[in-house]
């Protein structure tokens, strides 16, 4: 068992409750949090439900910053709502064109040492300044938001020992698809990455925080980097060194595992289609032509990245081949190429400036051509989320994405023959907070008809008589369980968005699954889906599971589970179940019958369940679930989710 490192540190230093196995929970106190718009909507309407009067966290930040495009008034009912709301329960505001949550975090409000929970699979962006920063769904952060502590389950800790520098053109980027490539997106559930080592010195904060940013892919817990001496200059250069708290490892630290990451070995690396850890170099890919180059996300927003890619643009032209579009991260960073003449480099080459947020990352527009290659600094290449079917998404750093911006092909950037631009970071960043809104006036919350009240579910059933609504595939993302796009803005109208689960697999003329679905809720029955390895990957969206909630579905049996998934599942009174022998995902298909009897008393921890298969030919066949539930997530789902308890 890992011993002297930062996580344990932290994790100590904000101990309630629980155990200190590697598995078992453990609950920890909670000093920070953090909501965007498109899972915030939900996280107050449920603090709301609660009848919390005030948040009683150090500090609580809302972010509007994923729903810009205001098609139609419900993004903008959302914003109204979210900084009323905050107002009135002592929630600071970041209203659209401040940035994306994380990386105005990182810049304004992250403190070494202290706990973050965030409603968006990227909160982990605040290890970079050594923060244990988890994404979760809105509930738990609504419950963090109430003073209550954040369960985990106590963190297995892959050490991960850089050494070296980065040579010219290889990026943070590429040490994390690095790491993508050894440990994959799937299997590493209830581990917590930890940088140490002579490596980690030369990474500057936003490189760290790219790292962590990404590490989400990964399905791990968080990531973190010790909070050192960059901590401080990158603190003291947003004019709060007072925040700035030393925080390193034992020397004699030990990991549960080890992996070693030479920098200077690091080479250009591409995530290709459509997994964050199908990596290749882009040696491997040089000469492949590209139809679209983006630039931004919540990944590569910081100066530095920005500022590179300015450097190498000036008085230089983007290949006609294809359009290069730039979203900046954050206010800030816009605000000091604006100030230092960068932003006009990058006008004049020929890029497109999209407004600062998520913008195409979540698919809100720039979808690219049918049949065309997009590379992205973003940090998911989902299949679809690009918003075009059958998209070839490729992730890349920065330094490759310019080089292919401007060759119109894939290009290793090693050789491109431009010099590689020497950034230098501001001694102090363009420090302007005026958008940023504290709490106060009169707490008369805006709600216009748009916004709807969390449904409610019933409490568990104690026959619980199945039917199999769909069965998928290993790697299903909560993308593809509830699309984001043109869909986003109905995250606040549950009945409409539901409309949408696992709209990917449905088939012209036949039922969607939401019509399937619903008839077997209004039948009386109860609705499964049936997952193998993975299930519920990615996004923190707990609309994966409010939706299919809404829709009757009371069991997803899967091989695994992803953390983030599984939580909000118990949080709607889901029951997430296991297959005991991993033969049995092959023995049901849909339509299926599945049923449980006795399942209230069957939920034990640590027991075995009982589940009855019946074929559309009569046969029958008993089926054994294991389930990873703890005591307190038992009472959660017999009461049919959190907010009946
Ligand atoms: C994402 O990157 O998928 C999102 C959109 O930021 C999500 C949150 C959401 O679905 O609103 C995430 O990563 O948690
Ligand atoms: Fe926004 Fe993309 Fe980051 Fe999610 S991954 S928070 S959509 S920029």
């Amino acid at each position: 068992m890992a011993r002297g490192t930062v996580v344990q540190k932290i994790i100590e230093a904000h101990f309630v409750e629980g155990s200190r196995e590697p598995g078992k929970p453990v609950a920890i106190r909670i000093d920070q949090t953090l909501t965007q718009d498109a899972t915030g909507t939900m996280a107050y309407l449920e603090l709301e439900a609660m009848g919390v009067p005030k948040v009683k966290t150090e500090l609580s930040v809302s972010y509007v910053d994923h729903n810009m495009m205001q098609n139609g008034p419900e993004n903008r009912n959302d914003h109204l709502y979210l900084q009323s709301v905050a107002a009135a329960k002592g929630v600071r505001f970041s209203p659209p064109g401040n940035g994306i949550c994380h990386q105005v975090h990182l810049e304004r409000f992250g403190v070494p040492g202290r706990t973050l929970i965030g409603s968006d699979s990227h909160t982990p962006t605040g290890g970079g300044i050594g923060m244990l920063a988890i994404g979760a769904g809105g509930l738990d952060v609504a419950l963090a938001m109430a003073g209550k502590p954040f369960r985990i389950p106590y963190p297995k800790v892959i050490g991960v020992k850089l050494t070296g520098k980065l040579a010219p053109w290889c990026a943070a980027k590429d040490v994390i698809l690095k790491l993508l490539s050894i440990l994959t997106t799937k299997g590493n559930v209830g581990s917590i990455v930890e940088y140490f080592g002579p490596g980690v010195a030369t990474l500057t904060v936003p490189q760290r925080a790219t790292i962590t940013n990404m590490g989400a892919e990964l399905g791990v817990t968080t990531s973190v980097f010790p909070s050192d001496e960059s901590t401080r200059v990158f603190l003291k250069a947003q004019k709060r060194e007072q925040d700035f708290v030393p925080l390193a490892a034992d020397a004699d630290a030990e990991y549960d595992q080890v992996i070693e990451i030479a920098l200077d070995e690091i080479e250009p690396l591409a995530a290709c289609p459509s997994s964050p850890d199908n990596i290749k170099t882009i040696r491997e890919l040089a000469g492949k032509k590209v139809g679209q180059v983006l630039i931004g996300s919540c990944t590569n927003s910081s100066y530095r990245d920005l500022a590179m890619v300015a450097m190498t643009l000036k008085g230089r032209k983007v290949s006609d081949s294809v359009t290069l579009s730039i979203a900046p991260g954050s206010r800030q960073v816009l605000e000091m190429l604006a100030r230092n003449g960068m932003l006009a480099d990058i006008i004049a080459a020929g890029a497109r400036i999209l407004e600062t947020g998520c913008g195409p990352c979540i698919g809100q527009g720039q979808s690219p051509a049918d049949d065309t290659v997009t590379v992205r600094t973003f940090n998911r290449n989902f299949a679809g989320r690009t918003g075009t079917k059958g998209d070839q998404a490729y992730l890349v750093s920065p330094e490759t994405a310019v080089a292919i911006a401007l060759a119109g092909e894939f290009i290793d950037p090693r050789t491109t023959g431009i010099e590689y631009p020497h950034v230098v970071e501001p001694e102090v960043f363009e420090i302007n907070d005026n958008m940023i809104q504290l709490p106060g006036g009169s707490g008369e919350i805006v709600r216009k008809r748009t916004i709807g009240a969390p449904p409610v579910n019933q409490p568990l059933p104690d026959e619980l008589d199945g039917v199999v609504v769909i069965k998928v595939g290993d790697k299903i993302t909560t993308d593809h369980i509830m699309p984001a796009g043109i869909h986003l803005k109905h995250r606040s109208n549950i009945p409409v968005y539901a409309k949408v689960v696992f709209e990917c697999f449905n088939e012209p003329g036949k039922p969607t699954f939401a019509e399937r679905a619903a008839a077997v809720r209004d039948s009386g029955r109860a609705g499964v889906i049936v997952g193998r390895d993975s299930y519920g990957q990615g996004s923190s969206r707990e609309h994966a599971a409010i939706c299919p909630m809404f829709l009757g579905v009371k069991v997803v049996a899967a091989l695994a589970i992803e953390r983030i998934h599984s939580a909000n599942l118990v949080n709607f009174g889901i029951v997430p179940l296991f297959f005991a022998n991993p033969a049995d995902y092959d023995a049901i298909e849909e339509s299926d019958s599945l049923v449980f009897h006795k399942l209230r008393e069957q939920l034990k921890p640590g027991e075995t369940v009982r589940g009855e298969l019946t074929k559309a030919d009569g046969t029958k066949k008993e089926i054994l679930f294991r389930h990873r539930l703890s005591d307190e997530d038992i009472q959660i789902i017999l009461a049919g989710g959190m907010l009946n308890l």
